[in-house]
């Protein structure tokens, strides 16, 4: 298989433009009801039966609940990560591409959930251009209360980290922008822009899904051949083998377990 084969949905070239210009584009009504509620379900059940191991595989944050490696925990999240839409803006982001990893982030109620500008991974693009996109998955309603995501429109293209160019990343931005989704909203971002989630202050925690991709020829934050177990291995669909990229050699940073970067967390 290759990425030839795909037949992903044509994008807007509304959205497209949006992507190459801003960096984002809030894609309202892509996951219905029914799904919403199973994948609110299940991260719920396994935040329960993980409990302080919630999230370890990558890293903890304070006043949030992670979870990481979403892909071997349940055959719901196959659907996440083959998102047909996303996947052809994420594909014209990046050019061929990888699923790096899936994970969840809930910013706990009444808590300083907010984060420093960031960029994923802290990787500025290379001479190829971007090598990382995010799909985030809204759970529950982004909004300026509950902790939503804020970015910096147009900053993926000035070759510069939030930490290497401001005084405090964590503090207001002039150019900021707060986005406002509904829950089952997707967030389709070139993971180059600076962007962080904010304080979350109200009763409620304001939960996400965040599908994370590469290019092809980077090094996934969680090596899939080596974080999937066996069983769900063999279950999966060639489609998912290809974009979990399970049949082909790793990169060098994949063997020698050097690449599960955050952009801000040790
Ligand atoms: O608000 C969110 O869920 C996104 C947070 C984020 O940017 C991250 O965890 O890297």
């Amino acid at each position: 298989m290759a990425m030839e084969d795909f037949r992903f949905p044509k994008p807007l070239v509304a959205h497209e433009e949006q992507l190459d210009r801003l960096g984002f584009v809030v894609l309202p009504e892509c996951i219905d009801e029914r799904l919403l509620e199973k994948l609110i379900q299940k991260v719920e059940d396994l935040w329960e039966r993980e409990d302080e191991l919630a999230g370890s595989e990558f890293r903890l944050e304070e006043n949030t609940r992670r979870l990481a490696n979403l892909v071997n925990k349940s055959r719901l999240f196959d659907q996440v990560v083959l998102h047909g839409y996303s996947l052809a803006l994420v594909h014209h982001i990046l050019g061929e591409f990888k699923l790096s990893s899936l994970n969840a982030r809930s910013a706990n109620p009444m808590s300083a959930s907010g984060q420093p500008l960031h960029c994923d991974g802290g990787f500025l693009p290379d001479q190829q251009g971007p090598l990382v996109a995010n799909v985030v998955w809204c759970l529950d309603d982004f909004n300026i209360d509950n902790g939503t995501l804020r970015i910096v429109p147009g900053t993926h293209l000035s070759g510069t980290l939030p930490q290497g160019t401001l005084k405090n990343p964590e503090t207001t931005h002039p150019d900021e922008e707060l986005i406002s989704a509904k829950a089952g909203s997707l967030i389709v971002i070139n993971a180059h822009l600076w962007h962080s989630g904010m304080e979350n202050r109200t009763q409620h925690p304001r939960r996400a899904l965040h599908a994370y991709y590469c290019r092809r020829d980077q090094p996934q934050q969680q090596f899939q051949q080596r974080m999937l177990s066996p069983a769900t291995q063999q279950e999966a669909s060639e489609l998912l083998r290809y974009i979990l990229a399970l049949d082909e050699m790793p990169v060098d940073a994949e063997i020698r377990h050097a690449n599960s970067l955050s952009g801000f967390l040790k």
